[in-house]
């Protein structure tokens, strides 16, 4: 589904909580763990298979099993792939580990994230370290990490012979009338396993708790309208949000006295993702995967390597809820559905194919040495070759004759090496520090657009706006980058009491420019609209001219608690303040140049990201208190609240994409195998926007989710009702919807655009879903 702000039991476990293969031991299996230095991490939010469960029937976004992490809000994209926002610094400022690869979103609009590769029935574990991270889980980020862990091999017990377990399960949502399944199947000996797991999920367009498109500028085009003849969307479905993901994981593990060697093959075949923030949509993703990992451990600690390799073709174009034919024949205001072409040429444009490819290939060794008792050191490197093909095929009218090359043999190279030093200096006091050095090697060939002749020695009449000029200065331009990216961490712990902690902690980090922030080079409208992930609408332009940002984070968190922690209050102040952050600017295709006059505020905007200086500041809030313990059960309240605030220190603007302040509030009950929960989620209307981006307001809203769960021996049982009243409200962080009609445009304004700008993405209306699984 599309984030749902609305929320499940809770999922915040408190700092020191171990992951969930350590907190359930199963009898007849032996389990080897995740690495054991992340379980004494400070700082860290936990998310064991325990509280993941309950959340399985209800998404297919493994994103959004984060969204009851304190300081973690989700940025609306497909139905799969929303992109997770920790303290206001989203997607790529966020290291995010799937089984110990750092996967890249490799098209332009960042479909296809790290976490859209993991199906939420496959995820064992997830580790959010929110703001200040160690810098052995960091890296090439200014944010938080985020590690999410399949399920471990397991193997039979000395003398048990051979297992076999497995696991199967089904849900239904009516909204979007979504369904899936999962399967999971292992055969073990004492010393071999071979796994096997795989999900699939459908879903139709979601229906809006009303009717949201509201007047258009054109009278002549119908708020229905998609582009398309005989295909229209009732006012209160959410175009462009369907999408069907299926993902498949053949692991084999060999284990021989205390070393481990796992093989994982990865393979996700991805027809159709919608996106209703995008002009485009996923229709086909591939990606293979190879994931090899050696884990020994010795006297001293531990040893780990890792290589990988992932591939990815992904493809775009117009989804069936987005107008296709392009041109002169198809375009009148007399003809706002579009009137087929018939043919491919200069006066008339099938869709608008694009094509991204990349490869991934990565090695990394860490060791995790126990100097003594008190002394955990852990020091690793870590290499990343990332290649990139990001290509449009001519299609006509401005787009013809030859191919578009938005980015050809892009190249991104990491190298690091790490070290960290955690120590129990007395009963009251733990500290961590650590350093991090990382080189990021880039690199891009010559490009030409539709247009062919744009090569320097070969200079031709200007074609469609400006690609002849823009492609000959990003031709002549050294394109060849290299940073050194200096990182930084240190955390602290002081015990008050048995009921009082105090963690804090300063990190300095670094993030050098994706691929397309430095290479998307150009400025003409349609092919700069092609180049955004944050889904604004806005078109984006590349800057070769971009440094890494640089972000210095303070940050403590006050803990109190009681002695077993039957309930807990936490609260999370944070200071960020980024240097060189990358933030955008207006910008003037026909002078190549900023903004001088001022643009009309009611369209979109061309921008050109450039770094300027931010700072952010927040408090998260958490707890938890037992209410009462009768034959009716056990209750309990939860609650949250998430206070971010964004500024950019150049311009005095807001930060894109900041979460207005919200709070839920949850009611617990527990009875025998019933787990149930009430949920009040609460957001406040969002008015503190980027004037640059044109970011929209949001009102604010609450909501009220039901959920009901019953676990037999083998079988459970998850169902609820998200949006029980089928409340219409607006995603904060959602975007501009996009996402049906003539979608290729800033204009307010033109023949057959539908809907007007200005409109967010708004969330699901009421949504019932059932789930079963079956474990054997
Ligand atoms: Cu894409």
């Amino acid at each position: 589904m599309q984030i749902k702000p609305l929320i499940v039991a809770l999922l915040a476990a408190s700092a020191q909580a171990a992951p969930a293969a350590e907190t359930a031991p199963e009898l007849d299996v032996v389990r080897v763990t995740a690495p054991r230095p992340d379980t004494r991490s400070l700082f860290a939010t936990s998310i064991g298979a325990e509280a993941i469960a309950p959340l399985l029937p209800a998404t297919s976004d493994t994103a959004s099993l984060l969204r009851d992490v304190p300081g973690v809000s989700l940025q609306g994209a497909g139905g799969v792939s929303s992109l997770p926002i920790i303290h206001g610094l989203a997607d790529d400022r966020l290291r995010v580990k799937v089984d110990g690869m750092d996967l890249i979103a490799s098209c332009p609009n960042h479909m296809n994230p790290a976490l859209s590769y993991i199906d939420p029935t496959q995820v064992e574990s997830i580790k959010v370290w929110a703001g200040i991270s160690p810098v052995s889980v960091g890296g090439d980020s200014i944010g938080g990490s985020i590690v999410v862990n399949s399920a471990a091999p397991v193997f039979a017990k000395p003398g048990q012979g051979s297992l076999l377990k497995g696991e199967v399960g089904t849900f239904y949502r009516s909204n979007g009338n979504a369904y899936g399944g999962n399967l999971s199947a292992a055969y073990a000996t004492e010393s071999f396993n071979v796994s096997y797991t795989g999900a699939t999920a459908k879903s139709d367009n979601y229906k809006a708790g009303g009717n949201f498109k509201g007047a258009i500028y054109n009278p002549n085009v119908s708020p229905t309208a998609t582009g398309r003849i005989g295909h229209t969307l009732p006012l209160d479905e959410v175009g462009s949000t369907a999408y069907e993901t299926r993902n498949h994981t053949l692991g084999l593990a060999f284990k021989g006295g205390n070393h481990l060697v796992e093989a994982k093959l990865g393979y996700q075949d991805l027809p159709y993702q919608l996106y209703p923030n995008q002009r485009m949509d996923m229709l086909d993703n591939e990606a293979r995967r190879l994931n090899l990992r050696y884990l020994g451990q010795f006297d001293r600690g531990q040893f780990e390597a890792r290589a990988y390799h992932e591939k990815v073709d992904h493809f775009m174009d117009f989804g069936a809820d987005k107008r296709y034919w392009y041109g002169m024949a198809s375009g009148g205001p007399t003809a706002p559905n579009g009137i087929p072409c018939g043919q491919l040429g200069p006066g008339c444009a099938a869709g608008m194919p694009m094509y991204t490819d990349s490869k991934t290939t990565g090695i990394s060794a860490r060791a995790d040495i126990n100097l003594s008792q008190q002394d955990l050191l852990r020091v690793g490197g870590e290499y990343q070759m990332y290649k990139l093909d990001d290509f449009w095929p001519p299609s006509g009218s401005n787009m013809w004759p030859h191919t578009f090359w938005n980015i050809r043999n892009g190249k991104r190279e990491r190298r690091a090496l790490f070290g960290e030093w955690e120590k129990k200096i007395s009963l009251q006091w733990q500290m961590l520090a650590g350093l991090r050095y990382e080189q990021v090697n880039m690199d891009a060939d010559t490009v030409h657009g539709y247009n062919l002749n744009t090569f320097p020695t070969n200079p031709a009449p200007a074609g469609p706006a400006n690609q002849t000029r823009d492609a000959a200065n990003f031709n002549n331009a050294d394109r060849s980058k290299t940073d050194h990216n200096w990182d930084m961490t240190l955390l602290a712990k002081y015990t008050v009491s048995p009921t009082q902690d105090i963690e804090f902690g300063f990190a300095r980090k670094t993030r050098s420019p994706n691929l397309h922030e430095r290479y998307a080079w150009s400025t003409w409208q349609m092919a700069a609209l092609m180049v955004n992930w944050v889904g604004d609408g806005n078109g984006y332009i590349g800057n070769l001219n971009l440094k890494p940002e640089k972000a210095y984070t303070l940050s403590a968190t006050f803990d109190w608690h009681a002695a077993d922690r039957a309930w807990e209050f936490k609260a999370t102040p944070y200071y960020t303040h980024v240097t060189d952050y990358i933030d955008a600017v207006c910008w003037v295709a026909t002078t190549n140049a900023p903004c001088t006059m001022p643009v009309p505020t009611n369209q979109f905007a061309i921008l050109k990201f450039m770094n300027q200086s931010a700072r952010i500041h927040g408090l998260d809030l958490s707890g938890k208190l037992p209410l009462s313990n009768t034959g009716f059960g056990e209750f309990g309240l939860k609650g949250l609240l998430n206070y971010t605030y964004g500024k950019n220190r150049d311009t005095g603007d807001g930060l894109y994409n900041i979460m207005p302040l919200n709070a839920k509030l949850t009611l617990t009950h527990k009875l025998g195998g019933w787990d149930n929960a009430v949920e009040l989620v609460m957001v406040k209307g969002k008015d503190k926007r980027s004037e640059v981006r044109k970011e929209i307001d949001t009102p604010g809203y609450s909501l009220v989710n039901l959920r009901g769960s019953y676990a037999w021996q083998r079988v459970r049982l998850d169902f609820g009702i998200e949006n029980l009243f089928d409340k219409l409200y607006y995603l904060p962080t959602g975007g501009a919807y996009v996402g049906q009609g003539t979608t290729m445009t800033t204009q307010q304004s033109p023949p057959g655009t539908v809907p007007a700008w200005g409109t967010p993405v708004p969330g699901p209306g009421r949504n019932i879903y059932v789930g079963v699984n079956v474990s054997f």
